[in-house]
């Protein structure tokens, strides 16, 4: 594994880091989101005995609650930033609520699309109850979170998070289809990361600043800071599918390539092994290809050139959140983007 930032690099991206050190960043965000499994199960309460243990199924811990740390800790850096409030208003924990519960209903979708039998080491809810059913656990998911978002009663935040489900539809349609010009290929690669993966994180942060603080300032750092991380998440989350094993991820490794994806790591060693055109355009579907493109994939630069790419993000992630005035909360983000470099599931 080669995505190492070392500290040393990042810190010396980010001088306005506070002196206040934590071991570990999520210690911070910890406290908030303590019962946020037990307050996300009040949302989706539910009559029926089977629908409840299919739309509780995900949330029992084994995540890494990813988003709902990001967004409380930007809710207390945006609050601590306008007011010096090391408050969080009950609407921010619901918006940590709320992105969990909409990143979990697009999982069990997208599950049931690529037909995927485990994730987080156990099965899926399609492979155990079927897919019909699946997909209304989804929408069942969905709608819970959508009433949580209505009880906020701030249309402005209505209309950030909602732009969030239709940017995961976008982003899954996008993934459906492929381009045939090699330089568009990339663009595409990059907005379906953004509307897939990025979007979500990145709304939810200016969400949260929007119910902090006034300035539009704030909103634009908060949601670049979002995207930035999202992105370079989503990058990683394509390296870790070529370089982690599969008991490790949880879920089979090369699924992309299986699927016929071509991600960040295929697009950077198709510049090395132009042979690796026709397998992207005929997506994989030849006997053979799928086991021949993980062998160029690791032969090239294409893991090493994707992970650059991450920290360039990460980079410019840190740069955003460092216009905030200091504060452990906003440090703890910093030193989150090297938390999703060095990630390993
Ligand atoms: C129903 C809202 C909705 C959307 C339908 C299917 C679909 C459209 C979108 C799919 C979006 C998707 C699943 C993107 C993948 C994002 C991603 C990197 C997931 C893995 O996130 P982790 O590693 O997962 O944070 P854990 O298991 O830790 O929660």
């Amino acid at each position: 594994r080669c995505h190492h930032t070392s500290k040393s690099q990042m810190c010396s991206c980010s001088k306005t880091i506070s002196d206040e050190k934590y071991q570990d960043p999520f210690q911070l965000g910890r406290k908030d989101l303590k019962n946020l499994y037990e307050d996300i199960k009040k949302e989706l309460l539910v009559s029926t005995a089977e629908l409840r243990e299919m739309c509780e199924y995900y949330f029992d811990g084994k995540g890494k609650a990813f988003r709902p740390m990001i967004v409380v800790l930007m809710a207390r850096a945006c609050n601590i930033h306008h007011n010096n409030s090391r408050e969080m208003q009950a609407s921010q924990r619901s918006v940590a609520i709320i992105a969990e519960m909409i990143h979990t209903a697009s999982l069990v979708h997208d599950d049931v699309i690529d037909d995927a039998n485990s994730r987080r080491g156990k099965m899926t809810v399609n492979q155990i109850w079927g897919e019909r059913k699946a997909v209304l656990a989804g929408d069942f998911i969905l709608s819970a979170a959508s009433v949580a978002l209505a009880r906020i009663g701030n249309t402005t935040i209505i209309s950030v998070l909602t732009q969030v489900i239709e940017d995961l539809v976008r982003g899954e349609f996008l993934q459906l289809g492929s381009k045939e010009n090699e330089n568009e290929r990339f663009a595409h690669y990059l907005e379906k990361t953004f509307k897939k993966t990025a979007s979500l994180i990145a709304n939810s942060c200016k969400a949260v600043s929007i119910l902090g603080c006034p300035d539009p300032k704030v909103h634009e750092i908060a949601y670049q800071y979002g995207k930035n991380v999202g992105i370079a998440f989503q990058l990683i989350d394509d390296v870790l599918d070529f370089t982690s094993c599969a008991d490790h991820l949880g879920k089979p490794t090369a699924a992309d390539l299986k699927l016929g994806l071509a991600t960040g790591p295929v697009l950077f060693a198709c510049r090395q092994f132009p042979e690796m055109n026709a397998m992207i355009m005929r997506r994989f579907s030849k006997p053979g290809d799928v086991e021949r493109a993980r062998k160029y994939v690791l032969q090239s630069d294409g893991v090493q050139q994707t992970t650059y790419l991450a920290q360039r993000y990460c980079h410019e992630a840190t740069r955003e959140i460092s216009k905030l005035r200091p504060s452990p909360e906003r440090d703890a983000l910093i030193q989150l983007t090297d938390m999703v470099l060095l990630r390993d599931k």
